[in-house]
């Protein structure tokens, strides 16, 4: 199969209290591995084993198939996510050129979580709250569904919160605000964000579309 689940960048347990264990095997271990598995399938049946999830996104964007779209996005979009996040014992504040595009932006870091955390909160219904670079700037966005900024020439991804439904209900039920609070406050990966200030974050969700032989003959015909 192309595409595949990428590991966890830390234990199951490693995110506790602020994401359970159990929340990680259900959410990376079935909702994100369930996107790869219908990813695989859909690419599979269109013959396109080969092309790079990137390009399968864009080719379901520009082609209108909305289960190809939604559910590559929603595995680029998981990649990223997982990314975004490191236990909090390693949470460092940003510094740098992320620190002086957050005090440019948004004052202090505090404003700027407290813009991201409204987003978060306020997007109505699935999706993702986004924080990307834009114009050399920070501006705070979200995207409905399986959108994702593969699918927006332009758009540079620097971090990203999950408000699908079960990226919390195990640890607060429906409060979607204490989840936002406890992940926004604990457990971002400043050196990821900071790293994807290089333009470079939508290759770092990426994957090859590797595909094996036998896959490349049947497409061939
Ligand atoms: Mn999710």
């Amino acid at each position: 199969m192309p595409f595949t689940l990428p590991d966890l960048p830390y234990d199951r347990q490693a995110l506790a209290p602020h994401m359970s264990a159990e929340t990680l095997e259900f959410h990376h271990g079935k909702h994100h591995k369930a996107y790869v598995d219908k990813t695989n399938a859909l690419v599979a049946d269109k013959g396109q084993s080969g092309a790079s999830l990137a390009e399968v996104i864009r080719a379901a964007r520009d082609g209108g198939d909305k289960a190809l779209f939604n559910n590559a996005g929603q595995l680029w979009n998981h990649n990223f996510f997982w990314q975004c996040l490191a236990p909090a014992a390693e949470g460092r504040a940003p510094d740098g050129r992320l620190a002086r595009l957050i005090e440019e932006g948004f004052g202090t870091r505090e404003a700027m979580l407290a813009r991201l955390k409204e987003e978060a909160v306020g997007h109505f219904a699935s999706g993702w709250a986004w924080l990307v670079l834009d114009r050399g700037s920070l501006r705070i966005t979200s995207l409905h569904d399986g959108d994702t900024p593969v699918a927006h020439e332009g758009m540079q991804p620097l971090f990203t919160l999950d408000v699908w439904e079960h990226a919390y209900y195990i640890d607060y039920r429906n409060a979607r605000p204490a989840f936002a609070d406890a992940v926004l406050g604990n457990l971002v990966n400043w050196d990821f964000v900071a790293r994807n200030l290089d333009g470079r974050g939508l290759e770092r969700a990426d994957e090859a579309g590797e595909a094996t032989p036998a896959e490349v003959a049947e497409a061939l015909g």
